[in-house]
């Protein structure tokens, strides 16, 4: 008999950080469950958590390099020799048509900072500015909205908030661990209010559900403020002191009357009457949370921003119950940007969406895909790709497949053969969770979490894939550290603890009490109370009046969405795509058969009179059409409360019914350039 040992680490299935007991046998994981003293999960997990027993096991997980031959077939490959012939490609791309014409894709797989970071180090270290992420459709948008206002993003202090404000984000299915956060506010009392296009999971559960048009929730954001401002139930002595702009937005709000909110949104105004007398009860313990239905939209930024106005002005901001903003570990960072920002190089997107550059240095995925079929402004050939999949999971698939062929080199590192792999030149097993050492943290919690190498398969972590190419590119020096514990031990060093220090606790290291109003503090102290240019929560922003992007004030406006604009005639049923399944996570987990089988394909939802016009019943096969692209897919009616009339939903991620082969890539928010992914027009017929 081999080795048997449980060992207290991280789940990475999802983002969400949940404490595991990892039940490893013979260097294989054989069991899973929940830690219970996690900090955060408290011994619950999901079925994605205890599942990943069947996908980390699985006869399909790639073990060996992959490359391909002049048929298109995969023959396998030493580690070394692919290593080798990779950097040599690099080297000569970069010799032929210079050194941007490289980049690195991280994806979801490895979202997390200290992996994030070594992607970013590396291809600065090797001279190309040109880093991409699934940041570019996710979280970026709104991390810029907050980051406008408050130059942070602060987190939603649920479970000592009165009032808990949900706008486009379902939970129960996305966020586990803030449900039971949730729940833990709503026992001690709180209202939960959700704003929704669908009748959905936390919907059911709210004490003020709103259905709204999509695209909608600025306008609905500004009456509320307009009626708090009117009622005067906003936190003077905040506003007073901490904010700058509240004179512009004061003026602004003036238009969103009742009737006009109503017209744009469809809400009626006894919710705007409703919000406002729970705010009223509750401020300054008001928390909110934002999520994709508000990112995916083509205005995404400015509705973010107008929908956390309430809060602030309900003087909520860095408040017990109200939002909080966390401060870090300390840890040291990975980039290198201030040594070799590589500006003149032309990062992909940063000319077109300069204040996405300037804040979170992300090239633009969408532009890239464009980039790579003209050569304009200059050509791209080569990229490394690890934890993504945007085959299915970026806007346009059709034109995501058209440019991955065209590149001279593209490597993939992944667990498993996917579509976006199929594409791949060279194809890199990769090690997982179970098999590196890194570390997390929770800053509203203030812990700090370490994982580490439990099963070793002799796989390639993400760090040795950087550290390999730098090496063979001239650019090792970059990368000194032996492995990734050598690494993590030289990223806490500022923090004064050590690998050792975080394993004494695996289930969550405090390394700090969570402080509130510390704005207060700092104001007293001479300090900038927030980390905005004024220093103060921006209602109003110089800093995006001076970027001069076209249609864009200092206020938030309200813009109508893309649809309502564009209008196009004969796509007349309006597509929002994405909304979470608790069992799969994007393009994953299809492949775990306890999963994949009470749901093996994608289904259009739709409400049952656009059903009947259609002439569609449960399970009939429909074809969408949008202006670029089509998929065939299957119907599924819903109740006619669970969905707009007009409005259907499809999820991503279903290899046969990839909806992302009609969403557009060309319908982007000014600010972010983020797709419009939860307001697509199509056509749909029955087949
Ligand atoms: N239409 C539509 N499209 C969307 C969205 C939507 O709502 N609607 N949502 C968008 C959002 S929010 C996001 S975040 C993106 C996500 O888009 P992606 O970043 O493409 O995410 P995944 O599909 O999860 O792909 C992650 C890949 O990483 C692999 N992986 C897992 N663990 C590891 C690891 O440890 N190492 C390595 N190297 N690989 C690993 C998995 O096998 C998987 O193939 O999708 C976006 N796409
Ligand atoms: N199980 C599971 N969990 C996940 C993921 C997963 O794939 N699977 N993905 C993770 C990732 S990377 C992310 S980014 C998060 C996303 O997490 P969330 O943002 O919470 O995503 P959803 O649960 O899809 O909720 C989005 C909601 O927005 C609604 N919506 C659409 N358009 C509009 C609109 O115009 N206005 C309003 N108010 N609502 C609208 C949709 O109906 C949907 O209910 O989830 C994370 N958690
Ligand atoms: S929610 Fe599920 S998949 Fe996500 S970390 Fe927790 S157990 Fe893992
Ligand atoms: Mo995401």
């Amino acid at each position: 008999m081999g080795e048997k040992k449980v060992v207290k680490t991280t789940c990475r299935m999802c983002g969400t950080l949940c404490g595991i007991d990892a039940h490893i046998e013979d260097n294989k994981v054989v069991h899973i469950e929940g830690n219970k003293d996690s900090v955060l999960n408290k011994g619950r997990i999901c079925i994605k958590g205890s599942s990943a027993v069947t996908w980390l096991n699985h006869q399909d997980r790639l073990m060996k390099p992959l490359k391909k031959n002049e048929n298109g077939e995969f023959e396998e490959i030493e580690l070394e020799q692919a290593m080798d012939e990779i950097a040599e490609k690099l080297l000569n791309i970069q010799k032929k048509y210079g050194d941007n014409a490289i980049g690195v894709w991280k994806g979801e797989g490895i979202d997390f900072a200290q992996q994030e970071e070594l992607a970013r180090r590396w291809i600065h270290a090797v001279g190309s500015p040109n880093y991409f992420s699934n940041d570019t459709q996710c979280f970026a948008s709104r991390y810029l909205s907050f980051n406008l206002v408050y130059g942070c993003w602060p987190q939603a202090d649920y479970e000592n908030s009165k009032m808990i404000i949900n706008w486009g984000t379902n939970a129960p299915l996305s966020h586990s661990y803030w449900m039971q956060q949730i729940n833990m506010g709503r026992e001690k009392g709180a209202t939960l209010v959700v704003i929704d296009t669908r009748y959905t999971e936390i919907a059911r559960q709210a004490d003020i559900f709103i259905k709204i048009k999509p695209g909608t929730d600025s306008a609905l954001a500004w009456g509320i403020i307009r009626e708090m401002i009117r009622r005067d139930e906003i936190d003077h002595e905040f506003i007073e002191n901490f904010t700058v702009g509240f004179p512009e937005l004061k003026e602004y709000a003036q238009e969103f009357t009742f009737e006009r909110v109503e017209e744009i949104t469809g809400v009626e105004g006894k919710y705007i009457t409703m919000m406002v007398d729970a705010i009223a009860k509750a401020r300054p313990c008001v928390s909110s949370w934002a999520g994709t239905g508000l990112e995916h939209q083509s205005n995404g930024v400015n509705s973010i921003r107008a929908v956390t106005m309430i809060d602030a002005i309900a003087g909520a901001t860095d408040r017990k119950g109200g939002m909080k903003t966390p401060s870090g570990f300390g840890m040291r960072g990975l980039t290198i940007y201030d040594e070799k920002p590589l500006l003149e190089l032309k990062p992909i997107g940063a000319e077109k969406y300069p204040v996405l550059y300037e804040r979170r240095q992300e090239c633009h995925t969408l532009m890239l895909m464009d980039q790579i079929l003209s050569s304009k402004p200059y050509p791209f050939k080569g990229l490394v790709m690890t934890a993504a999949n945007p085959v299915l999971t970026n806007a346009n698939s059709n034109k995501v497949e058209a440019a991955l062929s065209e590149l001279d080199l593209l490597v993939v590192k992944d667990l498993f053969m996917t579509e976006t792999a199929k594409f791949a030149d060279y194809i890199l097993p990769a090690a997982s969770y179970l098999e590196r050492e890194e570390v997390f943290c929770n800053s509203a919690k203030q812990a700090a979490f370490i994982t580490g190498k439990h099963i070793d398969n002799g796989l390639q972590t993400e760090y040795e894939l950087f550290k390999g190419l730098a090496e063979r590119m001239n650019a090792g020096d970059y990368f000194p550290w032996k492995d990734d514990h050598e690494l993590t031990e030289w990223l806490l060093e500022p923090t004064g603890y050590t690998v050792a220090d975080l394993k004494t606790n695996p289930s969550g290291f405090i390394f700090g009490e969570y402080e509130y109003e510390k704005h207060i503090r700092k104001a007293a102290n001479g300090e900038k109370p927030f980390n905005t240019p004024t220093g103060k929560v921006e209602l109003f922003s110089q800093y995006l009046v001076d970027k001069g992007i076209e249609g864009l004030d200092g206020v938030p406006e309200y813009h109508a969405p893309a649809y309502v604009k564009n209008n196009e005639k004969e796509y007349p049923y309006l597509l929002m795509t994405g909304a979470r399944k608790q069992k799969y996570f994007h393009g994953r987990y299809r492949n775990i058969p306890q999963l994949y089988k009470s749901e093996p394909h994608g289904a259009l939802e739709i409400h049952p009179e656009d059903a009947k016009e259609l002439g569609v019943k449960n399970g009939d096969r429909v074809r969408v059409t949008s202006r670029i692209g089509s998929v065939d897919t299957y119907v599924e009616v819903v109740h006619k409360k669970e969905i707009y009339k007009g409005a259907v939903q499809h999820t991503h991620g279903f290899v046969n019914e990839n909806i992302n082969r009609v969403t557009y890539d060309d319908v982007t928010d000014s600010i972010s350039g983020f797709p419009s992914l939860k307001a697509v027009q199509v056509k749909i017929e029955k087949i």
